[in-house]
C-alpha cells in the first residue's frame, strides 16, 4: 500500500471509535513509509540536521507517551524510562537529551525494539481513547498526530539526503507518486487587489499555534506567479551564469556560494548531456517542465533577483492561496515548499503555550524564513492555506523551491521612478504612459511576435529606404569593416531582429569566434539564432533575450571574451539625443578600452522623403503602429477598439525627428487592466520618435559619450550614415 493512499484528514471526527481510527491512520502511514528501508537504512544520519528513520519512529511514539499516556492513562507504565533521553527531541522543559548531531549513534534500541515500543504505545493508546477524549486530550492528540505528519516529510527528507551520500545511489521507491500539476510553458503573473486582508487561522479547528491568531494585514496590489518556477527556468539562470554573479545574492547568501561552492540545486550532478538529480527515485535526467526544488531562500532569492521579480511576502502567499479557487494558482501544494520573503516571526498577540509544548514552535521564531504551500512529501491533507513552515535561509535539503511575485499596477509611480525593468513593467509602463497629461507609450513594445513581423515587411516597403541603403552601404564597406574587427572577437549584435545585416558582416569576417545577438523579442531572437546556427556551423552563437536598452550585459558564455559592437538600422534614433548618449556610453563601457562599435544611422532629409518612409502607401507601418494597441489588449486584458484610433506621422524639423502617433478618432473610455482610461476626440499617443542626426550633432554626442568617430560612410541619396568608433 503507498502511503498515500491513507487520507488522514479523511477521517477526521470526534467520536472515541473515529479518535483511534484517525491515531491508527496516522500510525500506520508512518510504518508504511519505512517499509521500504532496511533496518541498516534506518540507522543512519546523513548529516546533523537529518535524523535516522528509527529515531523518527521512536521520537513520534514518545511524543504520545510524554503528552498523552502520562498525564492522562490511569497506570500507563513507561516502556523504558531511558527512552525519554534518547527521544527527547528539543524540549527544554523536559530535560538533557541525545544530542542531534549524535542521533546516528544510537544503534540500540534496534529497529525491532522501537518498534515494540510503537507497538506498547499504540495499545495504550487504544485503552486511552476508547474512554473518550476530553477536549483537551483532543488537542494534544490532534498535535500529536500533525506532530508524526511532520516527522513523516522529515523521514522522506532525511532518507532522501542519505541516499544521496550513497555511491549506490539507491531509490527509496520505483515511481513518483502520481497527481502532478503540470507546469504551463510560460508563466503568467495573476493580480491580486490586496488591501486590509485578513491573514492566519480563526480559533476554530485544529492549526498550529504559529498560525494563529488571526489578524488584519494591509497589503499593496501585487501579483503571483500562476505556478513554481521549473527547473528549466532555474537552467537558464544558471546558464545566464547565476551562480557567478553577486549582484543577485544578498551578501549572506553570496558568501555561501563561495564557501560551499554551490553552483546547481542540491543532488544536482551535470551529466555529459544535461543535469541529473538524486530523487526517491534514485538518480533522474532533471525533469525541465517540473518544479525546482533542493534550493535555498539565497538561491531563491537570486533567482528572483535575477528574473527581476521578488519572492511574495507570506501574508500575499495566504491571501492569494485563500482566494476563490485559489486565485486561479496552480502548485499550490502537493509540489514544493515555497519559500517566502517572510521572516519567521510571531504574529501579533501570539503567546507561546505554557510548560513543554509552548516550546513547539514559539522558540524557533528567529532566524529563519517562512515557507508556505507543501510538497510532494508532505502528506496529502496535513497543510492548509495558513500553514507556516520554515527552514533557516541556507538550508537546502528540503523539497523547497520557488513562487515569483511582482508588484501590482497600483505601484505605477514608485516602480517607474526606481526605474525596475521587468517584463511586468509592460503594464506598468503602459498604465504610466496612458496615465500621463500627454499619453505616450514606449516604442520597445512594438516588438512582440507580430511587431516583429511587421517590422520585417516595413524594411522591405518601397517607401522605408532605411534598410536598403544601409543594406547596399554595408555590402559595399564590408572588406573596410571585416578589417576593423579583431581575430576571435565576439560581434554583439543590439536589437538584433533577424539578424539580416550581420550576415554580411560574418560573410565578410570569419575571424570571428562568436556572435551574441541580444533582442527584447524572444520569437525573433529564436527564429535569427535557428537559422545564423545553421548557415555559419563553427560560429559560437551565444543569444541573449534582454532590453539592451537598459541591461547592457553580455551573454554567461561569451562573457569576458574580447568584443566588438554592432548596432545597425538607426535604431539608436528612436532614443532621445540623451539616451543616445548614455547608451553609447554604456556600450562603450562593455566594449572595454580599445573596442570598436559600427553604428549604423538615419540621416535628417526632406520632408517628402521622411514622411512616406513612415506612413507607407500599403497602410503595413500604420498596423505596426497599432499593434501596440492589440498588444495590450492581448497581454492586459485591454479594450482598445483598433477601428478608433489612426496612424499618424510628423516631421518635427526643430528636433529632428519623425513622430509617431495614435490620433484617437472620438471622445472614448478604454480599459487596461481593470483601469479606465479616457481619451478626448483628437487625442493622441505618441509611439514613437525616429531621430534622424545631422552629422555634427551625432559627432558632438559621439564624442560626449566616450568614443571617436574613426571612420564615417555615407550612402547615396536618401542618405544613410554608417559609423566605425573606437575607444
Ligand atoms: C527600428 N527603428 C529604427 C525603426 C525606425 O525607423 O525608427 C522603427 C520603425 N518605426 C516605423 N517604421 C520603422
Amino acid at each position: 500500500m503507498s502511503p498515500d493512499d491513507l487520507h488522514v484528514s479523511d477521517t477526521v471526527g470526534t467520536a472515541p471509535g473515529q479518535d483511534l481510527e484517525r491515531y491508527r491512520a496516522v500510525r500506520r502511514r508512518t510504518e508504511a513509509l519505512a517499509a521500504p528501508l532496511s533496518a541498516e537504512d534506518q540507522a543512519a544520519q546523513s548529516m546533523p540536521d537529518a535524523s535516522p528513520t528509527k529515531w523518527h519512529h521512536g521520537h513520534t511514539t514518545w511524543f504520545f507517551e510524554t503528552f498523552l499516556l502520562v498525564p492522562y492513562l490511569a497506570g500507563y507504565q513507561l516502556f523504558d524510562a531511558r527512552f525519554g533521553y534518547l527521544f527527547n527531541s528539543y524540549y527544554e522543559a523536559l530535560g538533557p537529551r541525545q544530542p542531534r548531531p549524535s542521533r546516528g549513534l544510537l544503534t540500540r534500541p534496534s529497529c525491532a525494539e522501537v518498534g515494540a515500543y510503537r507497538a506498547h504505545v499504540d495499545a495504550a493508546m487504544a485503552r486511552l481513547l476508547a474512554g473518550g477524549a476530553t477536549e483537551a486530550m483532543r488537542q494534544r492528540l490532534d498535535l500529536g498526530l500533525a506532530h508524526e505528519e511532520q516527522h513523516q516529510e522529515l523521514i522522506l527528507m532525511d532518507i532522501l539526503h542519505l541516499f544521496a551520500q550513497s555511491p549506490l545511489e539507491p531509490a527509496y521507491r520505483s515511481h513518483r507518486p502520481t497527481g502532478a500539476e503540470p507546469s504551463t510553458p510560460v508563466a503568467s503573473f495573476l493580480p491580486f487587489d490586496g488591501g486590509l486582508v485578513e491573514i492566519g487561522a480563526g480559533p476554530s479547528g485544529f492549526a498550529f499555534d504559529n498560525e494563529r491568531p488571526l489578524h488584519k494585514v494591509f497589503l499593496a496590489p501585487y501579483r503571483l506567479s500562476d505556478r513554481l518556477t521549473t527547473n528549466g527556468e532555474w537552467i537558464a539562470f544558471m546558464e545566464a551564469g547565476g551562480y557567478g554573479r553577486p549582484e543577485f545574492w544578498l551578501s549572506e547568501g553570496w558568501a555561501r556560494v563561495i564557501a560551499e561552492g554551490w553552483s546547481a540545486p542540491l543532488y544536482w550532478r551535470q551529466e555529459p548531456v544535461g543535469w541529473s538529480a538524486m530523487t526517491l527515485e534514485g538518480r533522474r535526467p532533471v525533469d525541465l517542465a517540473a518544479p525546482v526544488t533542493h534550493v535555498s531562500y539565497y538561491e531563491a532569492a537570486a533567482y528572483a533577483a535575477w528574473a527581476g521579480r521578488r519572492l511574495p511576502t507570506e501574508a500575499e502567499w495566504e491571501h492569494a492561496a485563500r482566494s476563490p479557487g485559489q486565485g486561479g494558482l496552480a502548485q499550490v501544494q502537493g509540489h514544493a515548499w515555497q519559500w517566502t520573503a517572510s521572516p519567521y516571526c510571531p504574529y501579533p498577540g501570539f503567546r507561546p503555550g505554557a510548560g513543554a509544548l509552548g516550546e513547539y514552535n514559539g522558540k524557533f521564531m528567529v532566524n529563519q524564513m517562512v515557507l508556505r504551500g507543501g510538497c510532494l512529501a508532505t502528506p496529502p491533507g496535513h497543510a492548509r492555506a495558513t500553514y507556516r513552515n520554515f527552514f533557516h535561509p541556507e538550508k537546502r535539503w528540503a523539497f523547497a523551491g520557488v513562487r515569483l511575485a511582482d508588484d501590482g499596477p497600483g505601484d505605477v509611480a514608485s516602480q517607474s521612478d526606481a526605474g525596475s525593468e521587468t517584463a511586468s513593467d509592460f503594464l506598468v509602463d503602459v498604465l504610466a504612459g496612458l496615465s500621463a497629461p500627454t499619453k505616450t507609450l514606449p516604442s520597445k513594445y512594438f516588438y512582440d511576435a507580430e511587431g516583429s513581423r511587421l517590422f520585417e515587411a516595413i524594411c522591405d516597403l518601397p517607401e522605408y529606404y532605411l534598410t536598403r541603403t544601409e543594406t547596399a552601404l554595408l555590402r559595399e564597406i564590408a572588406p573596410e569593416l571585416a578589417a576593423r574587427l579583431p581575430d576571435g572577437a565576439v560581434l554583439v549584435e543590439f536589437g538584433s531582429g533577424a539578424s539580416a545585416k550581420t550576415r554580411i558582416l560574418l560573410d565578410a569576417a570569419p575571424q570571428l569566434a562568436a556572435y551574441a545577438p541580444i533582442d527584447i523579442s524572444k520569437s525573433a531572437l529564436d527564429a535569427a539564432t535557428a537559422t545564423i546556427r545553421r548557415d555559419y556551423p563553427d560560429l559560437q552563437v551565444a543569444a541573449l533575450v534582454d532590453d539592451f536598452t537598459r541591461a547592457l550585459r553580455l551573454p554567461a558564455s561569451v562573457a569576458g571574451a574580447r568584443a566588438a559592437g554592432f548596432f545597425p538600422g538607426s535604431t539608436l534614433g528612436n532614443f532621445p539625443p540623451a539616451e543616445a548618449e548614455d547608451f553609447l556610453r554604456r556600450a562603450g563601457t562593455l566594449l572595454g578600452e580599445g573596442g570598436t562599435l559600427i553604428l549604423g544611422v538615419d540621416v535628417a532629409k526632406g520632408a517628402e522623403v521622411l514622411i512616406p518612409a513612415y506612413d507607407d502607401a500599403q497602410g503595413v507601418t500604420a498596423a505596426f503602429n497599432l499593434n501596440v494597441l492589440a498588444r495590450i489588449n492581448r497581454e492586459l486584458e485591454g479594450t482598445f477598439d483598433l477601428q478608433a484610433f489612426r496612424h499618424q506621422v510628423i516631421w518635427n524639423a526643430q528636433e529632428s525627428r519623425i513622430e509617431m502617433h495614435l490620433v484617437s478618432a472620438i471622445q472614448q473610455d478604454v480599459r487596461v487592466a481593470g483601469r479606465r482610461l479616457v481619451f478626448a476626440a483628437g487625442e493622441t499617443i505618441h509611439t514613437e520618435n525616429s531621430y534622424k542626426y545631422r552629422p555634427a550633432d551625432l559627432a558632438a554626442i559621439i564624442e560626449r559619450a566616450g568614443w571617436r568617430i574613426d571612420r564615417r560612410w555615407e550612402s547615396p541619396a536618401p542618405a544613410f550614415a554608417i559609423y566605425s568608433l573606437t575607444r
